[in-house]
């Protein structure tokens, strides 16, 4: 259900007030202690954060794309990693079930996801199959009632935190593609489930990552997402292409932030007698950037559109996750050109945004998987 444009209005407005008043002061102490307070993980959950794209029957704010896309523009100004405490229940940590899941599934977990009482996780990549994830080899062998999962998940986002896991595993041993592939809901604490040590990493501080290590972890055959064997491959496609979406648009608020941080100290920064956003070649580095931004921000906007029409995105949404990451890529290392030698300093921000927007351009599917999918589909449809 659509809200009225004053609500939309209202609840964007209160979360970029959010991201200005709160986030961005604390920018700089989470990216040194790589840990946010529990009390800025409290104030999500009761702006109601954790449930944006959950129905309201389950206690979700219901937004639809468009409107979800809004609110990432929004967020997307602060450090990722503020997102993406809450971004697994939004995204991928909670989609599986929403999409796929039953009515039962739906009742057990969406409430928690949607208040934020737990967090969910999504485990597909493992170490021996990242881009090509249908060919995973976490097992899942049938015991009475129950499977017994056996494999380890590698960066799993959230997962030190996580209480849910949505793991994909092969149930049909028979095959090594995407076809014999469940997609399970495990709890944290099952005997047999264990998460590795947070990974060390270039960005993002904040967002912990770790492996997920599945050794004879029996999970009910009742938490296959919508009970059916196999078809867990095309649900966390399913999943990936409205994540895609969603971070599309993280990153195009991102790059919105990142300008607007450059364009500040442009008109501050005094050389050759004058602010440097006098210079052209400044003022070039300026126009490109709003223009990249500008654009991303339309495909995302478009594809939303046809997302809530009930239209097949899986292209469109490749192209956004393709041209926004790239597009972030560029806008950053412009960011750090315009602020010269500060640029590379920590002390002015910009240096740990430009190590943020680096993932965009991996995780979710890297661009050049992106370039697969949409180039596939385009030869497929062209005749
Ligand atoms: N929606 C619904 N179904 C989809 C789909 C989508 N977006 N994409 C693929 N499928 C279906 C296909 O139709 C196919 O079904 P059939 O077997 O009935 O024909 C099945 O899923 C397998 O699809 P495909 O043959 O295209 O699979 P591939 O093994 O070639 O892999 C890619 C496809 C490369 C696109 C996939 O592995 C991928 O997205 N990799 C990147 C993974 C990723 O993003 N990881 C990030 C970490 S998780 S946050």
């Amino acid at each position: 259900m659509a809200l009225d444009q004053d609500t939309l209005k209202q609840l964007v407005d209160t979360v970029d007030r959010f991201v200005h008043e709160r986030l961005i002061p604390l920018e700089r102490e989470v990216d040194a202690n790589d840990v946010l307070p529990d009390s800025i993980v409290d104030e999500m959950r009761d702006l109601g954060l954790f449930g944006l794209s959950i129905p309201e029957e389950y206690g979700g704010l219901a937004l639809n794309m468009q409107e979800e896309i809004e609110v990432a523009l929004a967020i997307g100004q602060a450090a990722p990693a503020f997102r993406s405490i809450f971004g697994t229940n939004v995204g991928i940590g909670s989609q599986a079930i929403v999409i796929d899941g039953t009515q039962e599934q739906k009742e057990a977990y969406l409430p928690k996801l949607a208040s934020g009482e737990i967090i969910g996780s999504f485990c597909l990549t493992e170490p021996g199959s990242g881009s090509d994830a249908g060919s995973l080899t976490t097992s899942a062998v049938r015991d009475g009632e129950d499977f017994i999962l056996n494999g380890t998940k590698r960066y799993i986002t959230n997962a030190p935190l996580a209480g849910l896991f949505t793991v994909m595993a092969r149930t049909d041993l028979s095959t090594k593609n995407a076809r014999g592939v469940s997609a399970f809901l495990v709890e944290a604490g099952t005997p047999g489930l264990s998460v590795g040590k947070p990974e060390k990493k270039m960005g993002q501080q904040g967002a912990p990552v770790a492996d997920v290590i599945f050794d004879n972890c029996r999970v009910p055959a009742k938490n296959i997402i919508g009970g059916a064997e196999n078809m867990g491959f095309k649900t966390a496609m399913k999943v990936l292409d409205k994540g895609r979406l969603h971070i599309s648009a993280v990153c195009a608020g991102l790059a919105g932030r990142i300008l607007r941080d450059s364009v500040l100290y442009a008109k501050e920064r005094n050389q050759f007698g004058s602010a440097i956003a006098e210079f052209q070649l400044i003022q070039a580095m300026i126009a490109d950037s709003e223009t990249d931004i500008y654009a991303a921000k339309c495909m995302v906007r478009d594809t939303a559109k046809d997302r809530d029409a009930g239209i097949d995105v899986t292209r469109k949404a490749s192209c956004c996750k393709l041209f926004a990451a790239e597009m972030l890529g560029r806008v950053a290392d412009r960011g750090v050109q315009i602020f010269g030698g500060a640029g590379y300093i920590a002390d002015y921000g910009i240096e740990q945004l430009y190590r943020d927007a680096r993932l965009f351009r991996i995780y979710e599917g890297t661009t050049q998987i992106q370039q697969t999918i949409i180039a596939k589909d385009v030869i497929r449809k062209t005749d």
